[in-house]
């Protein structure tokens, strides 16, 4: 059950064009943009183990198990796969840690970016 004693507490309005948080109204260019985001893709190959492939999703993407096992046969079923999406500098650092990690056990993981639509 909701009880107010005044307006204090009631939800936000809903805010107009233009005005965020502050109850300013900013230009256009002013407020801040989502910025652009990019899918990290995972290719299928013969050599790298399941094993390895389910152990970099949870390690370096921050996937469950479950989430872990289903990217990495989805990649081994249909050739490639989504890992995660993430702005261009996080999905770059991704890639580029995975790659260390698999050169280091000899796996020719492939990985590549691409902006979302
Ligand atoms: N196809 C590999 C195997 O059978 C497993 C694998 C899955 C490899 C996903 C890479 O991105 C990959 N051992």
């Amino acid at each position: 059950m909701v009880i107010r004693l005044s307006d204090d507490k009631k939800p936000p309005d809903r805010k107009r064009e233009g005005e965020r948080q502050t109850g300013l109204v900013l230009d256009e260019r002013t407020r801040t943009k989502k910025p652009p985001m990019y899918k990290v893709l995972l290719h299928n190959d013969d050599y790298t183990t399941r094993e390895f492939v389910v152990w970099v999703l949870q390690t370096v993407f921050h996937k469950n198990e479950g989430d872990a096992v289903a990217i990495m046969s989805h990649v081994h079923n249909n050739g490639i796969g989504i890992a995660g999406v993430y702005t261009f500098e996080v999905a770059e650092t991704k890639v580029t840690k995975t790659l260390h990690l698999a050169k280091a056990q000899q796996f020719p993981l492939q990985l590549s970016i691409e902006p979302t639509d």
